[in-house]
């Protein structure tokens, strides 16, 4: 009972008290249960059982930062570096539309190779080719002009992290040459542009306190991004949180819930990082509120060695076979993939 309260409360109000917010979060597994079927019932009246598909492609594994939780960051010498070239994304954006999907998202490392005019290259051939694909960038900071110009050239959306929006939590998770200002400067400005923008975090990163976790929902509440990425912290046995505890399913669970009650038509999705910590980690997601997926369907040998975190899901398969179970994997919990572009309504 209470939680309904707390549920509609903050659903009517866009407010939440740290109270409130702690309750959600301590919930027990039963309890948790009318918080993830509150927030399922407002995705499924904003989108129908219907889930969002978009196309990963990973492109560098190349880094020029050193964020002490990922498994691409430069000081790691066990990983091995590559990259796509324009032709090589060019045909698995191709694959991808063959596949029925119409988002690409290309993610990558910070690689000082992929210069403003060579993205835009690629920007301009997979427009030109496919004008009703939306484009998705997820490439670290930038340069503001070089967002600017690429969203000219018809980029439609970007996806910033921010990881943690305390500044002394931030500076504990990633070098001091990597300024949280300049991270949520950018988060700004690409909304500014007219992006759709998603910010996100990282559940259960080392040294979070339950605090930061309210201080994100409420940067979201304030920033009204189009998308907001969500994911456990999972250690990587390259990097020097190597020994940290990974982030709890149940934790990023209801967080996915109370950010699906902050705004209902929020494209959320149900991402790697959970369906890599539990096997049904990414129905899970969408049975508390999530409305997308992002299948991996990129180029194996990138795949294999784009080691974010441990025990990565989608590493080891063949092109393409992540988007293939999906609508198999949504038939089972009652939804399927919508035919749409999934843009931000
Ligand atoms: N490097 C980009 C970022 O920090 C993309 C995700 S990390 C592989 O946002």
């Amino acid at each position: 009972m209470k939680t309904l309260k707390i549920c509609e409360k903050f659903y009517n109000t866009k407010e939440i008290s740290f109270e409130d917010f702690s309750h959600l979060m301590n919930l027990d597994k039963v309890e948790a249960e009318d918080l993830y079927a509150f927030a399922r019932d407002l995705a499924v009246k904003n989108f129908g059982r219907e889930i969002y598909i978009r196309g990963l492609i990973e492109i560098s594994t190349y880094c020029k930062n050193n964020c002490y939780y990922c498994g691409l960051r430069l000081a790691n010498k066990n990983t091995k570096r590559l990259r796509l070239s324009k032709e090589e994304i060019l045909d698995l954006a191709s694959h991808s539309v063959d596949l029925g999907i119409k988002t690409i998202v290309m993610q990558g490392g910070e690689d000082d190779f992929y210069s403003l005019d060579y993205l835009k290259e690629i920007i301009y051939h997979i427009k030109e080719k496919f004008p009703d694909v939306a484009i998705t960038l997820s490439l670290g900071e930038r340069d503001f002009q070089d967002f600017e110009a690429l969203k000219n050239m018809g980029a439609d959306r970007y996806l910033l992290r921010h990881e943690t929006y305390s500044k002394s939590h931030y500076q504990r998770l990633h070098p001091s040459s990597m300024k949280f200002e300049n991270r949520i400067d950018s988060i700004l400005k690409l909304k500014d542009l007219g992006f759709q923008t998603g910010c996100g975090m990282m559940v259960g990163s080392p040294y979070q306190r339950l605090e930061n976790l309210y201080e994100d929902l409420k940067f979201i509440l304030k920033l009204r991004p189009q998308m907001v990425g969500i994911g456990p912290f999972i250690p990587q046995h390259d990097t020097p949180f190597r020994d940290f505890e990974g982030g709890k399913l149940e934790d990023v669970l209801k967080i996915l819930s109370i950010v699906r009650i902050a705004d209902e038509k929020l494209l959320l999705p149900s991402t790697t990082a959970l369906g890599s910590i539990d096997e049904f980690g990414r129905e899970k997601g969408i049975l508390a509120g999530a409305n997308v997926l992002m299948p991996n369907v990129g180029a194996e040998k990138l795949r294999k060695n784009y080691k974010l975190y441990d025990n990565k899901i989608g590493t080891e398969v063949q092109n393409s076979d992540d988007f293939m179970g999906l609508e198999k994997k949504l038939e089972k919990i009652g939804y399927k993939i919508s035919k749409s572009r999934g843009d931000y309504k």
